[in-house]
């Protein structure tokens, strides 16, 4: 399989965290795309234009980060990432969402931060700083269930969360976010979060 993808991107280290703890990121070959040839790179397999973009192995396109996950989950039985039904998927799904948001919005963030001042946006600054706020109270309240079971949920918020920091667009996000830090410490800590952080050159 080949994965389209950039390093700094916090959707690509979601498929590539997934990957490692399915065992199967043997399986997967990664081609960087950089950002002013994504027409021609993805175009073809991916009308979004976006990484991570996943090809199968008979060539089949695997877009954006929720569907590639579900799908790599789908590939081996264990650990099952994506529960089957019922509440535990629910919340799963729901986890995911909120991280994945506060990814998309600290995201614009950062391609906001790297526009001359006099061509940002006050308004959408305000709104996309809201919503990585929004999702940070909310995983801090909801701090305890995030360690109950490593699923989708986590590993989205563990990708959110690592993105903050990386490119420290709201400054100290831990600041009265106690409980959050301290799971966000140990989650850090995994193996497939390790292999995973972005190399500063
Ligand atoms: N919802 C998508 C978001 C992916 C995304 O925003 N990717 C960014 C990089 S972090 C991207 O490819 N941006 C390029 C662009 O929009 O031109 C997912 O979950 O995969």
């Amino acid at each position: 399989m080949k994965l389209f993808y950039s390093a700094a991107s916090p959707f690509v280290r979601k498929a590539r965290i997934v990957s490692i703890e399915k065992g199967i990121d043997d399986q997967i070959e990664l081609f960087t795309s950089e950002r002013g040839k994504r027409l021609d790179e993805l175009g073809p397999d991916n009308p979004i234009l976006k990484v991570p973009t996943l090809i199968d192995d008979v060539g089949e396109a695997w877009f954006d980060s929720p569907v590639i996950c579900e799908y790599l989950d789908s590939l081996v039985p264990e650990p099952k990432l994506f529960p089957k039904d019922g509440m535990t998927r629910w919340q799963a799904l729901r986890i995911q969402a909120i991280g994945d948001g506060g990814m998309d919005d600290a995201v614009k963030l950062a391609y906001e931060a790297a526009r001359k001042p006099g061509g940002r946006s006050p308004y959408w600054l305000g709104r996309w700083r809201q919503a990585v706020d929004g999702a940070l109270n909310t995983l801090n309240t909801e701090a305890i269930s995030l360690s109950e079971r490593l699923s989708i949920g986590p590993i989205a918020v563990g990708c959110f969360l690592g993105f903050l920091d990386q490119s420290r667009v709201v400054g100290d996000w831990r600041a009265y976010r106690e409980d959050l830090a301290l799971w966000y410490e140990d989650f850090a800590a995994r193996p497939s979060m390790q292999e995973t952080a972005l190399k500063r050159k």
